[in-house]
């Protein structure tokens, strides 16, 4: 069953995960930082014993060093520890550039952390792992940062796969590996697993997938509640859930140029159409809305005028009703005789479309 389910899913998804990302901008900027032990965070010593370490390099880490530890606690594990004060901008600012790069394979991203995301890179023709080599490189060359990559056909084995090969590694999990892979792991490094799940697994004497995988469903519901059926799915390489974008665009609309200038207002009305329908595809399958509208007009001379229409609650997806907008604007805009070069139509204020409650009663 779970391998007919596994078999059926044949989506490409990527994990992408930057090295010890803090830490490693820092020695990147300050080579000198390299061979020494460093932790990202406020140094103790100057700030009176407070702090806490963000991140720290491999170096400090061999010494016990890690994210979320007290930064007096870690000079005691690592007493040349050095610190370098955390510079949120900046890696704010490398964050944007590493999700520009993603934008350049797919739309469908999932942001995590600032230096992680999951990509869907289904519809892309070339093969996963081609795509996943070709992804290292680019962020290589555009910030000079390693990363840790996870490839595989859904998220958690993707997540897991970038946690395999730590750092700068790649693991491809492909379907008739994903068994083997599961089984072998140890059940501390399966999603969700913390101190006091660790715990019950090792009183009941479960020590990697291959035990968790002969647990029964029943019994595993009976130990962990629904987490239970997570674990019953992860124990068999499977999982469905989707890579959800939520990189929502500024604005999504369409423009027409055209050869030879438009002088009749029924034809401009029906390029209006065309437009408007494009524009609501376009709106549904990446399921928004939006609050403005603007239309676009430029005639033979160059001339441009832009209007925008916004609303409290946002447009509905209507080409008819979309076209008559623009007509408003345009026969405001074009009374008499026209040359019309471009037109353009597009929404902006956007939200994602929801559900929303409705009264069936006038309150
Ligand atoms: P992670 O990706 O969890 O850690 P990392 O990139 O430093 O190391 P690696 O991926 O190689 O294991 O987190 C990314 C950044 O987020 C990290 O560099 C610093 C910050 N961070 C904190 O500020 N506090 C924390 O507790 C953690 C885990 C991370
Ligand atoms: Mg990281």
């Amino acid at each position: 069953m779970a391998e007919f389910l596994q078999a059926k899913d044949n989506r490409k998804i990527i994990h992408v995960d930057i090295d010890a990302f803090y830490a490693q901008v820092e020695m990147r900027d300050d080579p000198r930082l390299k061979k020494l032990p460093l932790a990202i965070g406020r140094d103790p010593d100057k700030h009176l014993g407070h702090g806490v370490v963000a991140t720290a390099n491999y170096v400090a880490r061999k010494a016990g060093v890690h994210s979320a530890m007290g930064s007096i606690e870690a000079k005691r594990a690592c007493p040349n520890l050095v610190f370098v004060a955390p510079d949120f901008d900046k890696y704010r600012a490398i964050s944007a550039q590493i999700h520009a790069i993603f934008h350049e394979f797919t739309e469908m991203i999932e942001p995590v952390a600032l230096d992680e995301a999951y990509l869907d890179v289904s519809s892309n023709k070339m093969s996963a792992p081609t795509l996943a080599a070709k992804l290292r490189k680019r962020i290589w060359e555009e910030t000079h940062l390693t990363c840790s990559v996870g490839v595989s056909y859904n998220k958690v084995l993707a997540k897991l796969g970038s946690e395999h090969h730590k750092p700068n590694g790649v693991t491809v999990i492909p379907h008739n590996l994903a068994q083997d892979f599961v089984w072998e792991l140890p059940i501390k490094d399966f999603r969700g697993v913390g101190a006091k799940t660790l715990e019950k697994f090792e009183k009941l004497g479960i020590k990697d997938g291959r035990d968790l995988y002969a647990m029964s469903q029943d019994d595993l519901r009976v130990y962990f509640g629904s987490f239970g059926d997570v674990l019953y799915w992860q124990a068999r390489a499977t999982h469905f859930g989707p890579v959800k974008d939520r990189s929502i665009r500024q604005s999504v609309g369409k423009e027409n140029t055209f050869e030879f200038a438009l002088h009749d207002r029924q034809v401009v009305e029906a390029a209006f159409k065309e437009l408007a329908s494009k524009v609501v595809a376009n709106m549904e399958k990446r399921k928004l809305l939006g609050r403005t509208l603007t239309v676009k007009i430029r005639d033979d001379d160059f001339h441009t005028s832009t209007k925008g229409i916004t609303q409290s609650v946002p447009f509905e997806l209507d080409p008819a009703f979309m076209v008559r907008q623009a007509m408003l604007i345009f026969d405001e805009a074009y009374p008499d005789d026209m040359a019309i070069r471009l037109l353009g139509l597009t929404f902006s204020n956007i939200e994602e479309q929801k559900y929303q409650a409705v009264s069936l009663f006038e309150q």
